[in-house]
C-alpha cells in the first residue's frame, strides 16, 4: 500500500512547537550555562577525520578551533569541517520520537515508539520468518554503533539481513584488497605519500572530497615527485599534475591492463619481487599481452602515448604510489580495477616500504572503522568472515551465546532493497542511511520503501527517506556520544562525546539497546556506556584480521591514534602493512589476480549516447541530509547542474545555466547547464546531493559488482536536451 510521505512542511505544522524546540535560555546566548571549554575530537564528515577541537558552551556546541597538535592534519580543516558544529542547535534537529498519524508525524514518548518498533519486527518476524526483516547501518557511526547493529541483527532478531551504506562506498577496493593482500584496509599511513617518486591518482577527486590529503599530495610534488591523474573530468588536482589521462567513465581496466602490458613489454617489472613474494604472475602476464596501447587506448580514449608514458614513470621510479577512490570503484567491474592496481604494485615491487604501495582513500567519517566490526552482511567483528567456522564459534563465546544461534551471511544493501520490493522482506530498520537519495534508481527504491509493512528510521534530521517511515527514532549526532572510528590512514581515534542529545533525542546506542531489552534479549545489551560496547568489540575481535584488542581509549590519547592491527596492551599500532613482505594469505605471498574486460549495465548506443556520471562537490555531503541544512555551504553550490564541454554544449544548442533534460533509460531529470572546458566532450556529471526531482539517482541504474555488489554509480547512458524550462522540454 502506497504511504503517503510527511512532508517537512505537515511535519512543521504537526510538530511545530517541538521543531522549534529551545533550550533554557535561548540558542543564541546561551553564556549563563557557564564557561566555555574545548573538546578535542574529530570531524563527523569524511574519512580523513581530521583533528578538531568543538568549543562547548553548557549545552550547546557553538563554534570549533583548530587542533594543531593531531599529526594528520596539523589544524588544517575544509570548509565542511568549519560548519559541521551549526547542526547540533539547527531548527530542524528531531527533539522527540515521531509516529505516523492519519496526518503525517505526531510526537510520541520513547515508551511509544519503542514498543510500537519492537511489536511490529515481532509481529512480522513471528508471521513471516526472522528473515523478514532487514537492518541497515552506516559508515558515519562510530565504530562501537556499528558493532552493536551487528551483534543487534544477530542476536536480538537472529535476521542474516543487516548491510550499510557503505556496500555503496568502498567495497570494490575492500574485496580486492582482501583478495590479492589480504587485509581490507590501506597498507600505508599517509606520512608516506609525500614519500613516493610518482603517485598516480585514480578516480579520486582529491581536492574536493579529501581536501586535506591534497597537502600531502603538494608536498610530494615540492619533493620532486611527478603526479599522474586519471578521470574523466579535470579536476582542481589536475591543474598541478604533470600527466592528466582522461579515462572515458567505466574504462579504468583497459587503461590499466595497457600500463602493465607496457611495463611488461619493456621489462620494467621487479622480477626478484614477484618471484619471492607473489603467486599468479604468469597467468596476469598472459593476459595482458593482447592489451597494447592502442587497444587500451581505443577503450578508454586515453591516447597510447600517455598510457606508455605513465607506465613507464610507474614502473621507474624508485617508490611510486596509486591512490584511488569511487571514480575506479563505482563500477560494475569495480573489483577488476583495484586488482590491476594492485597488480601494477606488485609488478613494480610497489609495497610494504615507505612511499611505495596503493591506498583507497575513503569516503564518510567511518568507511574504515564502520566496515570492519559486523555491519556488512557477511562478517563478524574483527574483519572476521561469518562463514568461518571458528570465527563464528569465537564472537559467539564472546557473546554467549551457541554458534549455531548465528544467522548465516545475509543480502548485501542494494540487494535488501530488491528483496524488499519482491515482497520477501517486509520489515526495515535504517540508521545513517538515506536509500532515498543514495542508491541506485530512485524511483525503484521508493516503490520498495512505499510497500513496506513496517518500516524504522532512526536519525537526527527528517531525511527524505525518514519521511516515508512509520517510525522515526530522535537519534545522536556524532559528538553526542563518545566512542572511536577508523580513519582513511587505519589510524583508529577517539570521538570525545561534548554534550547530550537536545531535548527527548536519544543516544543511538541507547536507542538498540532498549528495543533489545524489548524483544527479550536484554541481557546481551546490558551497556550503560560506549566503554562497555568497546571492551567487548575488543574481545571480540582479538586474534582476528582487524584485531583492536591492544587498543584503549586512554592509548589513543597518548598516541594521538592507534593504527590496527594492535594485538596486545603494550603493542604500538601497526601504520604500515606488510613490511616484512609477508602477506596476509596461507602462503604468505601476495596474490597476481586476473581481471577480465566487460561492458558496464548500462552501454552508450545510438539513443544514449552520451555518458552520465556522478559523483561530490566540496561543499556538500553525501545525500545532503546535514549540508543541505547548513547555509553557508548551501550557498557555495545551491543545486545540481549538469557539467558538460563546450562542444557538447554547442552541437546541442546548449549555453551556460540554460535548463537541460537528462534522460536515461530509467526516467529523465531538467537541472541548469555548467558548461566548462574540464571534462571529456563525451560525458556529462552530476553531483548527486539532492532529492526528488533534482536527484542524479533516479537517472542511474542498478547493475552491481559481481563480486562486491556495489552499483555502477560512475557509468550510466545518456541522451541531453535543451529543456524550455524546468520540467519541460525544448
Ligand atoms: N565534499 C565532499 N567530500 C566528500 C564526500 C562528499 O559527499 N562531499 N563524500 C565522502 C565519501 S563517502 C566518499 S566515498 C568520497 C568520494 O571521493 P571521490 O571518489 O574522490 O569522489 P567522487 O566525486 O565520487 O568521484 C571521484 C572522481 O571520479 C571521477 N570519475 C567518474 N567516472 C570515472 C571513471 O570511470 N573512472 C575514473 N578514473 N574516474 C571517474 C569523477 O569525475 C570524480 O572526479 O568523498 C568523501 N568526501
Ligand atoms: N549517484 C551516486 N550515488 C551515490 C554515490 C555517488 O557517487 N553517485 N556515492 C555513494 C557513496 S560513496 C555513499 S558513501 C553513499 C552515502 O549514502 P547515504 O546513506 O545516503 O549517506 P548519508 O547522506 O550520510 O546518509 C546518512 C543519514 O544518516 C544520518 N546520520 C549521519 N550520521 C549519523 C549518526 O551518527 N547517527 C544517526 N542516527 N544518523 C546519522 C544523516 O542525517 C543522513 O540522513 O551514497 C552513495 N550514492
Ligand atoms: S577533510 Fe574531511 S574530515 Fe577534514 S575537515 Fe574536511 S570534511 Fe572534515
Ligand atoms: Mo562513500
Amino acid at each position: 500500500m502506497a504511504k503517503v510521505p510527511a512532508s517537512l512542511e505537515s511535519l512543521t505544522e504537526e510538530y511545530g512547537p517541538h521543531l522549534n524546540y529551545t533550550p533554557p535560555g535561548g540558542w543564541q546566548d546561551a553564556a549563563h550555562e557557564g564557561p566555555e571549554k574545548l573538546v578535542k575530537t574529530h570531524c563527523c564528515f569524511c574519512g580523513q577525520q581530521c583533528g578538531i577541537q568543538l568549543r562547548v558552551r553548557g549545552s550547546r556546541v557553538v563554534g570549533f578551533e583548530p587542533w594543531e597538535d593531531f599529526p594528520f592534519n596539523r589544524g588544517m580543516l575544509c570548509p565542511k569541517g568549519v560548519k559541521r558544529y551549526l547542526q547540533g542547535s539547527h531548527p530542524d534537529r528531531l527533539l522527540d520520537p515521531l509516529l505516523r498519524s492519519d496526518h503525517g508525524f505526531r510526537k510520541a514518548t520513547w515508551d511509544e515508539a519503542l514498543d510500537f518498533t519492537a511489536r511490529r519486527l515481532r509481529e512480522i518476524q513471528e508471521r513471516y520468518g526472522k528473515d523478514a526483516v532487514a537492518i541497515y547501518g552506516g559508515a558515519s557511526l562510530t565504530t562501537e554503533k556499528a558493532y552493536l547493529l551487528g551483534k543487534f541483527a544477530r542476536v536480538a532478531l537472529g535476521t542474516r539481513h543487516i548491510d550499510y551504506n557503505g556496500r555503496l562506498c568502498m567495497v570494490s577496493a575492500g574485496v580486492a584488497y582482501k583478495l590479492a593482500l589480504g587485509i581490507d584496509r590501506s597498507p600505508l599511513p599517509w606520512s608516506d605519500i609525500p614519500k613516493a617518486q610518482v603517485l598516480l591518482i585514480v578516480g579520486a577527486n582529491i581536492g574536493e572530497c579529501a581536501p586535506i590529503t591534497t597537502d600531502y599530495v603538494w608536498r610530494c610534488r615540492e619533493n620532486g615527485g611527478k603526479l599522474i591523474v586519471a578521470d574523466p573530468r579535470m579536476t582542481p588536482i589536475t591543474r598541478n599534475a604533470d600527466l592528466y589521462l582522461p579515462v572515458r567513465p567505466g574504462t579504468d581496466l583497459a587503461l590499466l591492463l595497457g600500463m602493465l602490458h607496457v611495463i611488461l613489454r619493456e621489462g620494467l617489472e621487479d622480477r626478484e619481487f614477484i618471484q619471492a613474494h607473489t603467486t599468479g604472475f604468469a597467468e596476469v602476464a598472459a593476459s595482458v599481452q593482447g592489451w597494447d596501447p592502442r587497444t587500451a587506448a581505443e577503450y578508454s580514449g586515453v591516447p597510447p602515448e600517455a598510457i606508455e608514458r605513465a607506465a613507464r614513470w610507474f614502473a621507474e621510479a624508485g617508490r611510486a604510489i596509486a591512490l584511488h577512490a569511487r571514480g575506479t570503484e563505482h563500477q560494475s567491474k569495480g573489483v577488476e580495477n583495484c586488482l590491476a592496481i594492485i597488480n601494477l604494485c606488485l609488478a613494480t615491487g610497489n609495497i610494504g616500504r615507505a612511499g611505495a604501495g596503493c591506498a583507497m582513500i575513503t569516503g564518510q567519517g567511518n568507511g574504515q572503522g564502520g566496515r570492519e566490526h559486523g555491519q556488512k552482511c557477511d562478517q563478524l567483528p574483527g574483519a572476521r568472515s561469518l562463514l568461518d567456522p571458528e570465527a563464528r564459534a569465537h564472537v559467539a563465546r564472546v557473546w554467549g551465546i551457541q554458534p549455531e544461534e548465528l544467522p548465516q551471511a545475509g543480502l548485501t544493501a542494494e540487494e535488501i532493497m530488491e528483496a524488499i520490493h519482491r515482497g520477501e522482506i517486509k520489515a526495515l530498520l535504517s540508521m545513517c542511511f538515506n536509500p532515498l537519495v543514495s542508491l541506485p534508481d530512485a524511483n525503484y527504491t521508493r516503490e520498495a520503501l512505499e510497500g513496506l509493512e513496517f518500516f524504522g528510521v532512526v536519525d537526527f534530521f527528517l531525511s527524505e527517506t525518514a519521511q516515508l517511515a512509520d517510525v522515526v527514532l530522535a537519534g545522536s549526532l556524532q559528538e553526542e556520544e563518545e566512542g572511536v572510528t577508523c580513519s582513511t590512514e587505519g589510524r583508529v581515534i577517539h570521538i570525545q562525546k561534548a554534550v547530550d542529545p537536545p531535548g527527548n533525542a536519544r543516544e543511538d546506542s541507547w536507542i538498540y539497546c532498549e528495543l533489545a531489552r524489548r524483544l527479550g534479549k536484554g541481557r546481551y545489551f546490558s551497556f550503560t556506556s560506549p566503554r562497555e560496547i568497546f571492551d567487548e568489540l575488543r574481545e571480540a575481535s582479538r586474534g582476528g584480521v582487524a584485531d583492536y584488542y591492544g587498543i584503549t581509549y586512554e592509548k589513543i590519547d597518548r598516541q594521538m591514534g592507534v593504527f590496527w592491527p594492535c594485538p596486545s596492551l603494550d603493542h604500538p599500532g601497526t601504520p604500515r602493512l606488510y613490511e616484512d613482505l609477508h602477506f596476509h594469505q596461507p602462503d604468505g605471498k601476495a596474490r597476481f589476480l586476473v581481471t577480465e574486460w566487460r561492458e558496464s549495465g548500462d552501454p552508450v548506443d545510438r539513443d544514449y549516447p552520451v555518458y552520465l556520471t556522478t559523483g561530490r562537490v566540496v561543499s556538500q555531503y553525501l545525500s545532503g541530509t546535514q549540508t543541505r541544512r547548513i547555509g553557508a555551504l548551501v550557498d557555495q553550490y545551491p543545486e545540481p547542474r549538469v557539467e558538460m564541454h563546450p562542444r557538447l554544449a554547442s552541437r546541442l544548442g546548449i549555453a551556460q545555466d540554460d535548463w537541460v533534460t537528462v534522460a536515461t533509460r530509467r526516467t529523465e531529470i531538467t537541472l541548469r547547464a555548467s558548461v566548462v572546458r574540464t571534462i571529456r566532450p563525451d560525458t556529462v556529471f552530476i553531483p548527486y546531493h539532492w532529492p526528488h526531482d533534482r536527484s542524479a539517482n533516479r537517472l542511474t541504474h542498478r547493475t552491481l559488482d559481481p563480486r562486491s555488489k556495489i552499483p555502477e554509480f560512475k557509468v550510466s547512458a545518456c541522451r541531453v536536451q535543451k529543456a524550455a524550462r524546468p520540467g519541460g522540454k525544448a
